[in-house]
């Protein structure tokens, strides 16, 4: 079979280190993850091994991670139409990055702006934290990936995937496919409701500038109606000048299925709010079920295990293929067998 008669094979993680995904993650991320279960062979990975790379605690990371998968489940990932698994159940994912931190330099990983910007956040910085991408680079390669959806701020980790893998191949001989990120541009980066200039995030100075997953929709509403917006009363696109109305086109235009043409002219003439009660309804909307879904998957705690074992299970018998043909290009002995 040749690459063009195949589906091209999808990979993409998230880190189980807070207790709810928020909308930056699902409009960046994970709404791709969703669609992209028909149009390609996809595997998606709750990477825990990337959360200790920060300070953590074991029961709370365990947690998070079964918390992770059902958000997932209950956002439409069909484990009959996609791979989900928990990263530390694929051992082959740190065999990988061990190989690949060889071939990175160290300057080059000096240059990740998301270390620096963790590391300055945290009272002691570890080597873990710092080839973080190196492991990020093995999520994606020991799968031979063609496609990455992910938000923008991922796009520096991704040309270092791309980078490694061309750089292995041209010493070793092809090995690994050079993979390419798969970035929607509308919805790349969802700013903070009360700071527009800040990306959604879950480390959010504000209490009402992220907006969780899990939150309760009259919450939701809340933080929707109390989103700063800019001077002048208009609705109108200006991601420069008007930074906060812009952010709330974007969410509406994605969650509403609609464009912000469309809705730039809908609400000509009428007040912010206006525009704030509407897009508070469509949030609470598509987002309010999120939360009972997943309470149903949490329930059945054997159901959800099933799951995430069927998926490593397959997940490995691929990435042992990669590790086998890196480990003989590289000069290793093969794993022995248990
Ligand atoms: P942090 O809050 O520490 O920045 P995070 O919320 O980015 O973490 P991750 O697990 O690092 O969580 O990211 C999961 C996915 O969500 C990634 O693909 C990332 O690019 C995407 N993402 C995160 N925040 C946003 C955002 N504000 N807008 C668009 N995509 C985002
Ligand atoms: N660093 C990513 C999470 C992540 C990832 C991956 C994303 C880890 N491994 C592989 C895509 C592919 C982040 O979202 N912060």
């Amino acid at each position: 079979m040749t690459t063009a008669d195949r589906k091209p094979r999808v990979f993409s993680g998230i880190q189980p280190t807070s207790d709810s995904f928020h909308l930056g993650n699902y409009l960046g991320a994970l709404r791709q993850w969703v669609a992209m279960q028909d149009t390609a062979d996809a595997l998606y990975c709750v990477v825990d091994q990337h959360a200790i790379t920060v300070d953590h605690d074991p029961k709370v990371l365990h947690q998070r991670s079964r918390a992770s998968a059902a958000q997932l489940l209950a956002l439409g990932l069909d484990p009959e139409r996609c791979t989900l698994f928990i990263q530390s159940q694929v051992p082959e994912h740190a065999m990988l990055a061990w190989i690949l931190g060889t071939e990175t330099g160290f300057g080059e990983a000096s240059r990740m702006t998301q270390f620096k910007d963790k590391s300055a956040k945290q009272e002691r910085t570890t080597v873990g934290l710092f080839t973080y991408p190196v492991l990020m680079a093995a999520d994606i390669l020991v799968y031979q990936t063609d496609q990455v959806p992910v938000g923008e701020d991922q796009r520096q980790h991704l040309e270092l995937s791309r980078d490694l893998a061309g750089r292995f191949n041209g010493t070793y001989g092809d090995t690994f496919i050079v993979p390419e990120p798969y970035i929607v541009k509308e919805t790349a980066t969802i700013k903070d409701l009360a700071e527009p200039e800040k990306k959604m995030s879950k480390s959010s100075t504000s209490p009402r500038g992220c907006l969780y997953l899990l939150d309760e929709p009259n919450l939701m509403r809340k933080k929707i109606k109390s989103a700063v917006t800019d001077s002048g009363g208009e609705v109108r696109y200006d991601m420069d000048a008007k930074p906060g109305v812009s952010n709330l086109l974007n969410i509406y235009a994605a969650l509403g299925e609609t464009t912000v043409g469309k809705l730039e002219a809908e609400y000509a003439g009428k007040g912010y709010g206006d525009f704030k009660g509407d897009l508070a309804d469509v949030v609470a909307d598509a987002l309010g079920p999120i939360a009972a879904k997943t309470r149903e998957y949490l329930a059945d705690k054997a159901e959800l295990d099933r799951i995430l074992t069927a998926g490593a299970e397959k997940a490995r018998h691929l990435a042992a293929r990669t590790i086998a043909k890196a480990y003989k290009r590289i000069g290793f002995y093969p794993p022995v067998a248990l």
